[in-house]
């Protein structure tokens, strides 16, 4: 279906420390997703609990905290057909060790519990996730040179 989206995209400490930055958006790039917002950023306690509030009172509540601001994650806004579901197709299981090979998380990670990547779910908390971390004119509207060859 030719209905381009938004989808919020995080890539968390260990993706930034790792070196992984450049690798995972160029496989968005790639796909013809397109970026419309980045940064690099700290996620301060708050915003942590925010962001995640829907984990609240689970057992690894506590860890992702710990995880989400140990470091800087770049904040994203991709664009395009079918965003959300393309970007989490392309994520892999939350598990990496269950995550395919040829996804984010079944290439670059082994774990649960440091699996590079946060992507929206929906198109609703994709619309939550955006409003955290940008403001309406951090997002930037343009046209990419490959964006006739994208759809039919
Ligand atoms: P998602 O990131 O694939 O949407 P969620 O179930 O929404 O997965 O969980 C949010 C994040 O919480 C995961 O990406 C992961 O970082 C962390 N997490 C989820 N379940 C566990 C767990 O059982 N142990 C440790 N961390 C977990
Ligand atoms: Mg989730």
């Amino acid at each position: 279906m030719n209905v381009a989206e938004r989808t919020f995209v995080l890539l968390k400490p260990d993706a930034v420390q790792r070196g992984l930055i450049g690798e995972i958006v160029s496989r968005f790039e790639h796909r013809g997703l397109k970026v419309t917002a980045l940064k690099l950023v700290r996620v301060s306690r708050s915003l942590g609990e925010t962001y995640y509030a829907e984990h609240k009172g689970k057992a690894f509540f506590e860890p992702l905290m710990s995880y989400i601001a140990a470091g800087p994650v770049v904040a994203m806004v991709l664009e395009g057909d079918g965003a959300v579901a393309a970007v989490r197709k392309m994520m892999g299981k939350t598990n990496s060790a269950e995550a395919e090979p040829g996804t984010i998380r079944g290439d670059f990670a082994l774990t649960i519990g440091r699996n590079v990547i946060h992507g929206s779910d929906s198109g609703e908390s994709a619309k939550r996730e955006i409003s955290m971390f940008f403001k309406p004119d951090e997002i930037h509207a343009y046209t990419r040179i490959d964006e006739s060859w994208l759809r039919e």
